[in-house]
């Protein structure tokens, strides 16, 4: 590409790389506990796809060194993951450590220095403790919170010296629909008033993990954010009710976290609604003053699909009793592009709407793509005879969002690096190791490791600092 003139050139320093988290690459090796998805893998595997569980997952634990250098070969120069809960502390009331989990953290983050990736490290992937589920009902529970914020300080004084990028936790609406409404978490509850408390905790949590994080002298010159999944709600048409239901989706789906997280407060109306309805949250002015006082020094944005909704047609069917659906219903969009692995639409588009919104409406609030990518099944079919799998759609999908998300820089968002999901194939949750999003491939037979198409194209991307 030398000589070549870039169209689409980054902002200096721009963070090139890609995210995991722990329970999905590291396996479970020499872990003391067991978070709720080890639980439930262990209880009922047929749950997960193919029955593979977390057991494995990508060896991280074992490999981090030669899958760090990797990641650094195809140019990374930052690479998220995330401390997991059971794997640091070994008894989460006293807060005394577990040696063998400091020196893996450790020894990670060194890693990632001497390879001159910046570490981003988050606190909490959907990894909750089974025990603080059975003791205290989880996330239900304020004492939970607590707990939680003293995790984050043990991780903020262990690490803190060379970790300046941190992030509380990683979609917690995903925590709220999977453990609450959709039973894609375990315990797989369905309950919307309970729900609707565990969003004001999660909330909480982050406030109070980052009033611990400002707490501690080597931060200062550190940065704590929070990783959130956008999911624009767009409108079926500029008809009042539908643009209602489109409002309404976008407050429970992205400004219940955005806005305390950004704004220090609950988005316009959300607390009136639910309590019209019934299910307001329980919480003190004390709590309301916590999240008003800790907001975030940046975001990561996790980017996948957006959503179409319109007005509801039909009766909300209260006979498991209320939801946030009550105020929209989804909508399928004729002729919108899919990724069928996956069955999530694909919009470039969004990425620049996001990047505009919060312009607009976040004060332009320092951010990046902290996940972005295309799962797709069965991608040895594009093998080619020297063993590389030939991803010419992931360049593609790549390619098209950072376009967009380059016309939201040109115009002013403040947007400082992307990130794609994932740098090594890992395993997602019940969907195992179905859909693969990776610049690097994983034989999960044989734990080989082999970099793709797409993952030769990104190196020349972070050379040029775009393309
Ligand atoms: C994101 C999560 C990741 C990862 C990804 C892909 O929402 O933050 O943890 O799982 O989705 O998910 P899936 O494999 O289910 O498509």
């Amino acid at each position: 590409m030398e000589g070549q003139r870039l169209k689409y050139n980054f902002p200096e320093n721009f963070w090139w790389g890609a995210a995991t988290s722990g329970p999905q690459s590291e396996g479970r090796f020499n872990k003391k506990h067991r978070n709720v998805f080890d639980y439930w893998y262990d209880i009922e595997p047929s749950e997960f796809f193919d029955e593979v569980g977390p057991n494995i997952a990508s060896n991280f634990y074992n490999s981090y060194k030669s899958d760090l250098k990797m990641m650094k070969s195809i140019g990374f120069n930052s690479f998220r993951t995330s401390i997991q809960w059971t794997r640091l502390i070994k008894d989460f009331e006293t807060l005394e450590v577990d040696y063998d989990g400091v020196n893996f953290y450790n020894s990670v983050i060194d890693e990632c220095i001497k390879n001159e990736m910046t570490p981003v490290m988050n606190l909490h992937h959907f990894d909750l403790p089974i025990e603080l589920y059975e003791k205290y009902s989880g996330w239900e529970s304020k004492y939970v919170v607590e707990l939680f914020a003293k995790f984050a300080r043990k991780a903020f004084e262990l690490f803190g010296d060379r970790v300046k990028y941190w992030t509380t936790f990683n979609e917690p609406i995903v925590i709220v629909q999977g453990q609450y409404i959709g039973e894609f978490h375990y315990p797989k509850i369905v309950d919307g008033k309970k729900a609707m408390q565990v969003a004001f905790n999660l909330n909480l949590a982050s406030a109070r993990a980052i009033e611990e994080f400002r707490k501690v002298e080597h931060n200062k010159d550190g940065k704590i954010g929070i990783i959130l999944n956008l999911t624009p709600a767009y409108p079926r048409s500029n008809s009042k009710e539908d643009l209602l239901a489109a409002d309404y989706a976008n407050k429970f789906h992205n400004e219940l976290f955005l806005d305390p997280a950004v704004l220090g407060k609950f988005p316009d109306g959300i607390e009136e609604t639910l309590k019209n309805d019934g299910v307001l949250w329980e919480a003190t002015s004390e709590e309301l003053n916590i999240i008003k006082s800790n907001k975030v020094d940046f975001l990561g944005v996790n980017y996948y699909q957006p959503i179409r909704v319109k007005a509801r047609e039909s009766e909300f069917d209260y006979s498991n009793g209320w939801f946030p659906d009550k105020y929209f219903e989804a909508y399928e969009m004729p002729g919108r592009r899919m990724n069928p692995h996956r069955g999530w639409e694909i919009y470039p588009e969004a990425i620049y709407d996001i990047a505009i919104n919060i312009k607009d409406n976040y004060g332009n609030i320092p951010w990046y793509i902290s996940e972005n990518g295309m799962g797709v099944q069965n991608e040895e079919r594009f093998l080619n005879a020297e063993g590389v799998i030939e991803d010419d759609y992931r360049i593609d999908f790549i390619t098209e969002h950072l376009q967009f998300l380059h016309k939201g820089i040109e115009e002013g968002s403040s947007c400082f690096g992307y990130h794609l999901w994932t740098p090594i194939d890992c395993w997602s949750w019940i969907n195992a190791y179905r859909n693969r999003y990776g610049f690097i491939s994983l034989d999960l037979k044989t734990q080989k490791k082999t970099i793709k198409k797409s993952g030769y194209w990104f190196k020349e991307v972070t050379e040029n600092n775009g393309f």
